[in-house]
């Protein structure tokens, strides 16, 4: 078993594996440690929508033959409030930027394999639980079938998600939390349906928000606002497609209805940290932050991370220097806060929070017609969408 690389990466989600890629791309050895089996990793359905720097990414990283040619690039999206739609045309309003709908697991398919191909290698079901000596020389203590083993490395990458063992690992007096919970959560669907629009709506219905997504041209993805605390015993299929046909609905528009295969529900949360590294240790993606899913942005900040993490340790590797891994956590901040900003922004405006008819609502509205009445608006909502190239 080998027991030293350069920088171990915990987890073997969209974070962790992008990482291992750009590392091994400029010679930097690392090994990747999943406590999960390589089958649960690749079918862990979660995101869908695929920024226009994170397609581009994979482009270059080689890994995109099968994103360009089976993921939906999108142009426009649909906005509906009580039924009353807009369009916002994102690629006209951003000079050419658009999305890509393309299922997480697909991305974690193809990053795997991808990993495996060019020789770094990936231990699944092997549980970190523990990492010392984050100062100067890191080792991370793992256990696979039963065995405890010990992987002692220059550098450790903490990928390993919200409930991961890195952020704890942290000393306490390093950061300060930020946290918010929403008074909702989603109830998330996958269906043997056809899509029943070529674009995303989001909508607002005084029933609660309503999301419309696609993985193909024969599965839908589906989202309900649903109360805190609900259970999915409560949600036969017929009352779900009845409750998404009402908040979808517009006129002349009808729901595709199919077989349900998968539905969940997740709660809203945003959370963040505002230093992500101590030492030797450096967190990347859901291990540092989570935002609302309402942006589409959670994959996208976990990848943005790992473009500036791998070109950090690159530089001390190759020319000796801790200039970029002491502005990391600095450089991924902007980018995490515009995204904690928007997801804040897209979760208030498609919820239902107040009454219909009060002063809340009215505001709400008035935020939507805004969209409508002003290109400004529009544009501001395109290029947070679809991501900003540089920030
Ligand atoms: P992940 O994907 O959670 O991967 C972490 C990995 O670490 C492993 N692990 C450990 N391994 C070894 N030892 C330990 N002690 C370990 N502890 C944990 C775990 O098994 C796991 O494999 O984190 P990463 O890589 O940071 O990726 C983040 C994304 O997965 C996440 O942000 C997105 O799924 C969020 N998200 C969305 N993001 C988007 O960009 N666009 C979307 O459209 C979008 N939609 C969504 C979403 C998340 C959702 N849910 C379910 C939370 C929709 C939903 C409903
Ligand atoms: C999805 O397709 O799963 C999806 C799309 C857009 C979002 C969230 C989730 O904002």
């Amino acid at each position: 078993m080998i027991d030293r690389t350069q920088v171990g990466i915990i987890g073997a989600g969209p974070a962790g594996l992008t990482l291992a890629l750009l590392l091994k791309k400029q010679g930097v050895n690392c090994i990747v440690l999943e406590n999960q089996s390589r089958a649960y990793c690749e079918s862990r359905v979660r995101a869908g929508l695929l920024e226009q720097n994170t397609v581009d990414l994979f482009n270059e990283l080689g890994i995109a033959g099968r994103l360009n040619k089976e993921g939906l690039k999108h142009e426009g999206v649909i906005f509906s409030f009580n039924g009353e739609r807009i369009r916002v045309p994102f690629e006209e309003l951003t000079h050419g930027r658009s999305i890509t709908i393309y299922g997480q697991q697909e991305v974690v398919k193809d990053l795997i394999a991808a990993n495996i191909e060019k020789g770094v290698p990936i231990l699944f079901g092997a549980e970190v639980y523990n990492i010392k000596g984050i100062e100067t020389s890191p080792v991370a203590f793992y256990q696979q079938d039963g065995i405890e083993h010990q992987l002692s490395c220059d550098f450790v990458a903490g990928c390993d998600g919200f409930h991961g063992i890195s952020r704890q690992t942290l000393p306490a007096d390093c950061y300060k939390t930020y946290s918010k919970e929403y008074p909702f959560s989603w109830l998330g669907i996958l269906a043997h349906a056809e899509p029943s629009s070529d674009e995303l709506i989001y909508a607002y219905h005084e029933r609660g928000f309503a999301l419309h997504s696609l993985r193909s041209e024969k599965v839908s993805r589906l989202y309900l606002q649903v109360e805190n605390g609900d259970t999915i015993d409560n949600w036969n299929d017929e009352k779900i497609w009845d409750e998404l046909a009402v908040r979808l609905g517009t006129k002349g528009f009808t729901l595709n209805r199919g077989k349900i295969f998968e539905k969940g529900i997740t709660p809203m949360r945003s959370y963040m940290i505002d230093n992500m590294q101590y030492g030797r240790l450096f967190l990347a993606g859901d291990a540092a932050h989570i935002v609302p899913p309402t942006g589409g942005k959670g994959l996208n900040l976990a990848v943005a991370d790992t473009r500036f993490l791998a070109e950090a340790l690159v530089d001390w590797y190759k020319n000796e220097s801790d200039d970029q891994l002491d502005a990391y956590s600095a450089n991924c901040l902007r980018r995490i806060w515009r995204a904690q900003d928007f997801s804040n922004f897209m979760t208030y405006l498609f919820h239902k929070q107040a009454e219909h008819g009060s002063f809340e609502y009215q505001l709400q509205k008035s935020r939507f017609d805004y969209i409508r009445l002003s290109v400004a608006q529009a544009t501001t909502i395109a290029e947070n969408y679809v991501g900003l190239k540089a920030i």
